[in-house]
Order: structure tokens, then C-alpha cells, then sequence
């Protein structure tokens, strides 16, 4: 509703009043979310840079036990800093990641994907959401790629995954309380799914999975008027993640259902399935905290493989479908070190607790690890024989040499492990090209947005530019490496560069434009690159020579180094 009213205000005047009203008659989650969500799609909304969520509700960001030392401290007004520590103890091999669903960042880039690609969407909000089924796919691929490209970096398996007919292997113990509603629910380990009331019975969900099993097999989906829809091209998986997620863009929510929004909610009530202890809903059910459940992951696996399992069913690309005549990439690296860190960090707690006028505020804080790592560039000779100027596409990948028993992939089932790094466009002039790209360009990443204070105090200086934090959808800059090893873990660093006369959408404008078009498209425009995701290595590569043949596409080994703790 509030969504609604935000975006139908015509001026600055309307949409602002009607904000400070609502601010004191609704729920301060509804509250937030609907702001937030108007602020990103109202043209209104334009150049407005939104404080980071965790310093906005910063229960949903840390744990109990941060927050109730800053109830204590706002009561007897001492100022604190608080240690935030990951969830649970070495006793849990999970823990070792946790750094990873845990992170205050990679949560804000997951909520704010989804308020950028919201699963309620209607068109008549003003623009379609171009690309968002695949979108979807292609953000949660990229996040279980990565988590399990941290898990082989501190020597455990990827990710297993979920099914509906096995016991949940982990279970998780939050330490995360809502600022009203009380604990999050816990979930003991290796528990069976049970029916949850009021949401889907297990038997629900397999049917539902079993129903795009066959659309996969057949090729095709069947819309609400038993229309067929051809999946078996470019467009397929788009129109396979409207279904899955699903949204309002599916065109047959009734028959193919709502697995992956269904499926998080069975997984958030699994600790209360019959609301007999009348528990609040689980991490699971919050964009802010599901992450932080190692069953995310799991989940995403499942769903992911799904998704595998259609573009393992297209025809692999032959030579024709990858070459770029006349561009030969004459080599691929990168200048500087892939060195990795953990570093301190604080934010601000101020918002955890209720402030009454005439008391003064007082400092609270929480400090945190987080994973960086050193500026780095990518660099690449690309040898262009065309005679005249032409526009290259670059994709840059990496990928894990190794499982975690130390068995070398293959191209056939290393490809859907590689992690997407950046993806620009670059003119190439006649003859050698030296390509310099700085790994804060990259288009998969978001830097750190300025803390609440900064941006106040910057509102207040009156003179400020704040336009790259514009938007918080994107990986974390820091976090564009994975964490990697001491004495260095090994990748391979792909390079395809492809015709951007053919790739790129919009052939006016600047075809170098930055943002983080990759994992979050370009706000109210079509996606800029007009290739599946994840191309060249989104389907299947039984024979490599078809990649080794082709001059355009190019890889060399890396090693990414982890440092340990820095101050
Ligand atoms: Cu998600």
C-alpha cells in the first residue's frame, strides 16, 4: 500500500509528507521495505542515496547478543562498541563460512537485488523489469558459486543439495532477535521437512518441482491458457525463472506454483510447522537474514541445478556461435597480487534501540570482520586484425581448479562453478590493444556505502557527490575475490571477448558505462548485453577443443592468496 501511494506521488511534496506520516503509523519493517523499494523505481527516487540497511535496522544485521549489550548501554548511558561474532562455535564446520552469509554487505546486496527485482511486480508501475526470471537465476547462481568457491578456500565440500524427501543435514541456531516478536526460531540438525500450516504440505512442493522437471524434459512451458511457450533458446531460462521464483511475470503461477518463495518459507517454519509454540517467522523469511542459514545455500543449490538442468538440455555453442573474426586475445593475467584479508570494520548501532526526546543519544557500535583484498587490475593483449575499429565485449570468469579432495575439474563440470568478475565494453583500434581494468571498475561490484553519520553530515555540508553509491544491488567490492588460501589457491582466469556490435543493447550512449549492470541490470532500461548470462560458459562443453580453437577466448592460472587478519 505504502509502495503504492509513494510511487503514485506526483512531487517531492507528496512523496515526503506522506513519508513522515506513515513513518509513525506503520510497522517500522513494512515502513522501510516500502520506502527503500519506492525510493529505487519512483523517478522521484533519482540520485537519492539511502543510508546502508544494517545502520537502519540493524537487528536484522547482527546478533542478540550485540544487541542487548546496546539496550544495556543506551539504559545506563555508557557508549560501547561492540565484537560481532559470526554464529555458533568451530564445533560447526559451517562456521568457517559464515563470514560469507553473514556479511553486512552481501546481505544488503540481497535485499536490495530483491526490492530491485521485487516478486510482486506489475508492469504498471511504469516499466517492465527486463530480464528478471533470468536475473534471478543468474544473482543466485553467482551467490552459490561463490560461497562454494569460500568453502573449498577453507577446505570444505561445496555445497550439497536440498531435497525434499532427506533430512535437512544442518540445523541453525541464529543468535538473531527481532526488535519485536522476540528470537528468531532455531532448527535442531537433521530434521525431516514437515507439512507447515497454512503454507504447502511437503507432498506440494515435489509436485511442483515435478512439474517443471517436465516442462524442462519437454522444452516447453504451458501458460495458463495451455498455451505452449518454447524454452529450448536464449529466452528460455528467463521465462524458467519467472516460474521458479515465481513472480507475477509467470505465466502460470497455478499450474508450476511458487517454489523457491514457497520453499523459504517451509524452511523459516521448520523449527514450528504447526504454530504450537507460536514462534515468529524464521531467517529464511526475511531478505535481510537468509544468508545467514546454511540452508540458504542449500536451497539455492537445488534450485540452481534445476536451472542446470535446462541449459545442460540446450545445444552446446559450436565455434561460430563464440568467434569474434579477426580478435585474438594474445594473453590474459592480471598486474598487481590476488591477496585477500580479513579487516575491521564498524557501524553504527544507534537505530538498534528506541531514543525519547530529551535523552541524549550515545555512541553504540558494532565491530565486525570482513573480507577485502588488495586493488588489483585485469590485463589483456587483444590483437585486433579487422583493419578498422571495432567494440569488444569483455567477460571475465574465474574459476577453482580443484575440488576439495584436490580433483582437477574438467571443462564439462567446472564451468558452472566460475565465478563472474566483471563484464565491460571496449573499442578496439586496428592492430595490439593493451586492456588496463581496474578491479573497482568491475560491474558486478558495489563500493561501500557511506555510514548513516557520513551521509547526514554530508546532506548538512550542503556539498557533496555522492553519485557512485546510487546503488547498493551488487557484490561487495571487497568481496569480488574469494577468500582463497595461505599458500595460495588455484583458478582459472577466463577472458571471451565477443562482438559488441552484436552484444551490447544500446547502440547509442556510452557503451562503457559502468554500475553493476551485471548481476542487477540497468535501472528502468533493457539489460545492457544481449547474451545469456554467464555465456560463453552457461552450457555444456563436452568437447574443449571447440574453446581451445577459439582465438577470442583465452585463460591462464592464478593464484589467490589469503593474509589473514589485518587491523
Ligand atoms: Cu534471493
Amino acid at each position: 500500500m505504502l509502495f503504492d501511494v509513494l510511487l503514485q506521488c506526483k512531487d517531492w511534496d507528496c512523496a515526503v509528507k506522506n513519508a513522515a506520516y506513515w513513518r509513525e503509523h506503520m510497522n517500522e519493517g513494512e515502513f522501510v521495505y516500502a520506502l527503500y523499494t519506492a525510493v529505487i523505481h519512483s523517478d522521484l527516487g533519482h540520485g537519492i542515496v539511502l543510508p546502508p540497511l544494517y545502520e537502519v535496522t540493524p537487528h536484522l544485521f547482527t546478533n542478540s547478543e550485540v544487541i542487548q549489550k546496546a539496550y544495556t548501554a543506551k539504559m545506563t548511558h555508557t557508549a560501547g562498541n561492540f565484537e560481532m561474532e559470526f554464529t555458533g562455535t568451530k564445533k560447526n564446520k559451517e562456521q568457517r563460512v559464515a563470514y560469507f552469509g553473514e556479511d553486512i554487505g552481501m546481505n544488503v546486496h540481497h535485499v536490495t537485488w530483491h526490492m530491485d527485482f521485487p516478486f510482486w511486480w506489475e508492469d504498471k508501475y511504469g516499466h517492465h523489469l527486463d530480464r528478471k526470471g533470468e536475473l534471478f537465476f543468474w544473482v543466485h547462481h553467482q551467490l552459490t558459486v561463490r560461497f562454494d568457491s569460500e568453502r573449498l578456500s577453507n577446505y570444505l565440500d561445496m555445497v550439497d543439495e536440498l531435497q525434499w524427501d532427506k533430512p535437512i543435514e544442518e540445523g541453525f541456531a541464529p543468535h538473531t532477535i527481532y526488535k519485536y516478536g522476540g528470537e528468531f526460531p532455531a532448527r535442531p540438525d537433521h530434521i525431516h521437512f514437515e507439512d507447515v500450516d497454512g503454507v504447502a504440505r511437503v507432498r506440494d512442493m515435489i509436485i511442483m518441482e515435478s512439474r517443471i522437471h517436465d516442462a524442462i524434459a519437454h522444452g516447453y512451458i504451458t501458460d495458463k491458457d495451455g498455451k505452449v511457450i518454447n524454452i529450448m533458446n536464449d529466452e528460455g531460462i528467463d521465462k524458467l525463472g519467472d516460474i521458479i521464483e515465481s513472480s507475477v511475470y509467470s505465466p502460470n503461477a497455478q499450474y508450476y506454483g511458487a517454489l523457491h518463495n514457497l520453499a523459504h518459507i517451509m524452511l523459516g517454519r521448520q523449527g514450528d510447522p504447526h504454530g504450537k509454540y507460536n514462534m515468529p517467522p524464521g531467517v529464511m523469511e526475511h531478505f535481510e537474514t537468509a544468508t545467514r542459514d546454511p540452508t540458504f545455500f542449500r536451497l539455492h543449490k537445488y534450485m540452481d541445478n534445476i536451472f542446470k538442468e535446462h541449459k545442460d538440455s540446450l545445444p552446446p555453442y559450436t565455434h561460430e556461435d563464440l568467434d569474434f573474426p579477426g580478435v585474438d586475445i594474445e594473453s590474459v593475467g592480471v598486474e598487481g597480487e590476488l591477496k585477500t584479508y580479513f579487516e575491521h570494520y564498524e557501524f553504527d548501532l544507534r537505530n538498534a534501540v528506541d531514543s525519547a526526546q530529551g535523552i541524549e543519544d550515545v555512541d553504540l557500535k558494532a565491530h565486525v570482520d570482513r573480507l577485502n583484498h588488495k586493488d588489483f587490475s585485469f590485463v589483456a593483449d587483444v590483437k585486433n586484425n579487422n583493419g578498422g575499429e571495432v567494440l569488444g565485449t569483455f567477460r571475465i570468469y574465474l574459476c577453482p581448479d580443484y575440488d576439495n579432495n584436490g580433483e582437477k575439474f574438467d571443462y564439462t563440470s567446472g564451468h558452472w562453478h566460475c565465478i563472474e568478475m566483471d563484464k565491460f565494453w571496449k573499442k578496439l583500434g586496428p592492430g595490439n590493444n593493451h586492456i588496463v581494468r581496474k578491479s573497482s571498475e568491475s560491474a558486478v561490484t558495489v563500493p561501500d556505502v557511506p555510514s548513516f553519520q557520513s551521509l547526514i553530515d554530508a546532506a548538512d555540508s550542503g556539498s557533496v557527490d555522492l553519485h557512485e553509491f546510487e546503488r547498493s544491488c551488487g557484490i561487495p567490492n571487497r568481496m569480488l575475490l574469494p577468500k582463497g588460501k595461505k599458500d595460495g589457491m588455484e583458478f582459472s582466469l577466463w577472458l571471451a571477448v565477443t562482438d559488441g556490435k552484436h552484444d551490447l543493447t544500446h547502440s547509442n550512449g556510452d557503451p562503457e558505462h559502468g554500475g553493476t549492470h551485471a548481476l542487477c541490470g540497468v535501472h528502468g532500461e533493457t539489460y545492457p548485453d544481449k547474451r545469456p548470462m554467464g555465456f560463453p560458459l552457461d552450457r555444456s562443453i563436452p568437447d574443449r577443443r571447440v574453446f581451445d580453437e577459439t582465438t577470442n577466448i583465452k585463460f591462464t592460472h592464478v593464484k589467490v592468496y589469503y593474509e589473514g587478519h589485518h587491523d
